[in-house]
């Protein structure tokens, strides 16, 4: 109960609005939902804003949509000034970017940092979220909006032995500040997703020797990174807000390629290894997907792209087993995130780096030395974790929501996540979600999905009040067609072949169900812009007379 247990250290703070997190979904939040003149306040868990920028230092982490892109919308002064220096924005780059974004937009006096909320309860008859953070500090709000992340809670495998290692160990997702020397070091690498494609390289060149220790092969992409082309920048610059608004009637919310028009069976090889060829130069992992209507549809179709860079890696690997190894074979291309590197397969032409096959012979142990699988202890002074996070429902399932009516969020999702639109969850009154289970997010750019998403609840709230009304909460049946409108979509294409984050697979026991929504950002921006322009069909919207003070 929101009462019992308050600690007089720390009287409730009374807010209307409490956002969870500090990234870009919180700061965005709060400069939308001060606009209602609503009192907010964001709570971070990190000593600085930022987020995924904030924790994600590891050496070559960038962002893989290009950074004209992957930055707000919603101040053209912003977007018109900002000068991003390469075609895809580095760690250090974004995360400058966002604080000045802060300071610009003056959103830093509404953020606490250092602070983790643990438990979010909702009272039934106060009509108001009591919110926890760890040390004790009590919020109590109308309205809640998690903006926690979707890839915020960093995994490292439950390896036996870990503790009794003597080198130092890190993970992607948690890196020191201060950053890591790997120079003359023996190093290990755990994982070859997105951030581990990006690090692999960069470590390569600095370690004495690495061992990087892979359990599937993905699929990755040139980058084609550089310095910023000022011809490009200024072409683009001049025709944001209309490439913006070209954005949004696109699946992925990116403007710029043209949308396909035949199926890739219905071109000769020829042409359609050409197509692919000039994807590959151009760098970049959307242009590749959308060459043709039917790739992530299609097995036949997604086998010649596949094939394509399988051979590509062939005869860029010098070593032709490892080349085998590193072309993957489980998964059609871009069923699981596709990766964007900056040679990456080069790298394993180097004397210093060995590929280890962990899916044949798995990792048995971490000893005092480093990793031991069934055939042979590698001997290590570092190893990175680059294992990926529990993706999608990892953040909320930190925190312990509830109501006083007895529901508990991690009951409602004990078979998965359940929402309605991605932005809310029934039985769970005035707690909105950003970029979370069921919406598009992960598979857009995603400052384009935090922007709509956060642009619909501020328009949530701001028709409550105006209609007098002071709760929303999505219907059962609505949440129910709505994931299985989600599932149909998914089961419709080739995603749920992969063995992916989208579908738990990483975590052990969590259950296997697809989480994003893939209809498209366009498709889903629509249904969201009906439900709005409707009078909110799915939810139910009520007056209760207590409120907050
Ligand atoms: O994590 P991942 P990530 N033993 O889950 C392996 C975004 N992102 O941090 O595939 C051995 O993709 C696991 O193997 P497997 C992006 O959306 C974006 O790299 O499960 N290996 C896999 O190889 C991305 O998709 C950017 O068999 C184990 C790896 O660890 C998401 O974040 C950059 C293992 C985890 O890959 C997550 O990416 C970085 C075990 N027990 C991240 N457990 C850009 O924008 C796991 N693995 C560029």
């Amino acid at each position: 109960m929101p009462d019992a247990s308050r600690s007089p250290a720390h009287p409730a703070r009374q807010l209307d609005v409490a956002i969870v997190g500090g990234g870009l979904a919180g700061l965005y939040a709060i400069h939308r939902l001060r606009g209602l003149g609503l009192k907010v306040r964001a709570y971070e868990a990190g000593s600085g804003i930022g987020g995924t920028w904030f924790w994600n230092r590891y050496p070559g982490a960038r962002c893989d949509v290009e950074s004209l892109e992957y930055s707000y919308s919603f101040s053209n002064e912003l977007q018109q000034e900002w000068k991003w220096p390469e075609r895809y924005g580095t760690q250090p780059e974004i995360l400058k970017y966002i604080n000045h974004v802060a300071d610009r937009f003056d959103l830093r006096r509404d953020v606490q940092l250092n602070t983790r909320i643990k438990s979010a309860v909702f009272d039934d008859k106060a009509n108001e979220w009591t919110l926890r953070t760890t040390d004790g500090e009590e919020i109590r709000v109308r309205y809640c909006v998690m903006a926690a992340g979707n890839l915020s809670t960093p995994r490292v495998p439950d390896f036996k032995g870990l503790k009794n290692f003597k080198g130092k160990w890190y993970h992607s997702g948690l890196w020191p500040h201060e950053g890591v020397d790997f120079s003359g070091l023996r190093v290990g690498v755990i994982g070859t997703g997105s951030s581990g494609v990006q690090m692999i390289p960069i470590i390569a060149s600095q370690a004495k020797h690495l061992h990087v220790f892979q359990r599937t092969a993905n699929f990755s992409l040139p980058a084609r990174n550089g310095p910023m082309e000022p011809e490009r920048e200024r072409r683009h610059k001049a025709e944001y807000p209309a490439r913006r608004a070209a954005a949004a009637e696109t699946p992925f919310a990116i403007a710029g390629h043209a949308k396909p028009t035949k199926s890739a069976l219905d071109v000769p090889v020829e042409e359609r290894n050409k197509a692919y060829e000039s994807k590959w130069q151009e760098g970049g992992s959307i242009s590749y997907l959308y060459a043709y209507t039917d790739l992530l549809v299609n097995k036949e179709s997604n086998d010649t792209a596949s094939e394509f860079v399988r051979n590509k890696i062939r005869t860029m690997v010098e070593d032709p087993t490892t080349a085998e190894l590193l072309a993957p074979k489980d998964h059609p291309i871009g069923t699981k995130r596709l990766c964007l590197d900056t040679n990456y397969y080069e790298t394993y032409n180097r004397d210093n780096v060995t590929l280890v096959d962990v899916r044949s012979d798995p990792i048995q142990e971490i000893t005092a030395k480093g990793v031991r699988t069934n055939g042979t202890e590698v001997e290590l002074d570092a190893i990175v974790f680059a294992t990926g996070f529990d993706a999608m429902t990892g953040a909320l399932r930190e925190i312990d929501v509830r109501t006083t009516d007895g529901a508990v969020l991690a009951d409602h999702w004990a078979g998965g996540p359940l929402t309605y639109l991605g932005l809310m969850v029934s039985g769970f009154p005035n707690m909105f979600v950003v970029t979370g289970p069921g919406s598009p997010g992960v598979k857009t750019q995603m400052i384009a999905s935090i922007e709509q998403h956060v642009d619909w609840i501020a328009d949530a709230i701001d028709h409550l009040h105006k209609h007098q009304l002071d709760r929303i909460a999505p219907n059962a049946d609505a949440e129910s067609e709505w994931v299985n409108h989600v599932n149909a979509v998914a089961d419709s294409t080739l995603y749920p072949l992969a063995n992916s984050w989208y579908v738990g697979a990483n975590i052990p026991g969590k259950p296997r169900v697809f989480m994003p929504y893939v209809g498209g950002f366009d498709r889903y921006k629509k249904r969201c812009d009906e439900v709005s322009a409707g009078g909110y069909p799915g939810f139910s919207l009520s007056r209760h007379e207590a409120t907050v003070a």
